[in-house]
């Protein structure tokens, strides 16, 4: 059998273990788009303007619902309503990092309640194995799906080698409720001994970093063509952010749209290139 990211997503999608895998999987073969907007803006008409204009060409929206200044519990209700309308998937990127009891109750309660609109989310791996327990406690029974943070697109991350590795074995020993990973390659043989070989696990690996003009910002974020990502690294998805909305202070609805149409193409060509070459 052939490594998860050489066949389609078609394929993966009918032999996903984690629900909302296969949701993300059929999504994005359904609008030909690996293309996931990182909508990182702190007012809720900019939020949703944004998420109106691009959901057309992504598969999934990925939110941090905290830094929206006038957050209203509607907001959620209007989110749901465009990924609804516009057939896309959400991915709140709340980085996890505590013990599993805490999880649980960041996972499912307080202000924003994120396992109840969120399909996926994410977490760090550093309090070891019991933060996958705790947030699978919420989030196996309403269908959604964890990433692991194996890796991170800014410079000096210290998520690399032996962290990385301890990061997929955890991901191994979890693969109804972990269905992939925020890195930045593909992960099936990372962490394995010599003696093991890769199993049948597929883990999806969304990849952020992603721009076609900037090679990087200010503070440290570090970034590669959709090319480089799909096809030459084996990552499934691109999250994209400022390369698509540009400065919050200046939004151009219609150049966002252009912007979105554009990596979506890019990100789309890279994969067939990938699977039917
Ligand atoms: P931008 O494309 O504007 O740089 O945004 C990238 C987005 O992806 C941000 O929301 C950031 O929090 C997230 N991200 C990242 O950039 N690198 C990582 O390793 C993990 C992330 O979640």
């Amino acid at each position: 059998m052939s490594s998860p990211h050489l066949r389609t997503y078609a394929y993966r999608a009918q032999n996903h273990p984690n629900a909302a895998a296969r949701l993300l999987l059929e999504t994005v073969v359904r609008k030909k788009s690996n293309l996931s907007v990182s909508v990182d803006v702190t007012s809720a008409d900019d939020f949703l303007a944004i998420i109106d204009a691009v959901g057309p060409y992504v598969c999934l929206i990925k939110t941090h619902i905290d830094i929206i200044e006038d957050f209203t519990p509607g907001l959620i209700q209007k989110l749901q309503a465009l990924s609804q309308k516009h057939d896309f998937l959400i991915f709140e990127d709340r980085k996890f990092a505590d013990i599993g009891n805490t999880v649980a109750l960041q996972y499912s309660s307080g202000v924003y309640k994120i396992a109840s609109w969120a399909h996926i989310t994410n977490a760090h791996t550093v309090p070891g194995p019991s933060i996958i327990t705790g947030l699978a406690s919420v989030g196996l029974p309403l269908g959604r799906g964890l990433l692991l943070l194996a890796e991170m697109s800014s410079n000096g991350s210290l998520a690399t080698g032996s962290y990385t590795e301890e990061a997929a074995r955890m991901a191994r020993a979890n693969p109804n409720f972990v269905m992939g990973f925020i890195a930045q390659r593909r992960m099936e043989t990372v962490g394995l001994t010599t003696c093991e070989t890769a199993g049948e696990d597929d883990f999806l690996v969304l990849a952020p970093g992603v721009g076609l003009e900037s090679k990087g910002d200010a503070m440290g974020q570090q970034y590669r063509t959709p090319r480089e990502v799909i096809l030459k690294s084996g990552c499934d998805i691109i999250i994209v952010g400022r390369g698509v909305y540009g400065s919050p202070k200046n939004l151009d609805i219609q150049e966002v749209r252009n912007q979105a149409g554009r990596y979506r193409t890019a990100g789309w060509e890279a994969y067939e290139e990938r699977v039917l070459s």
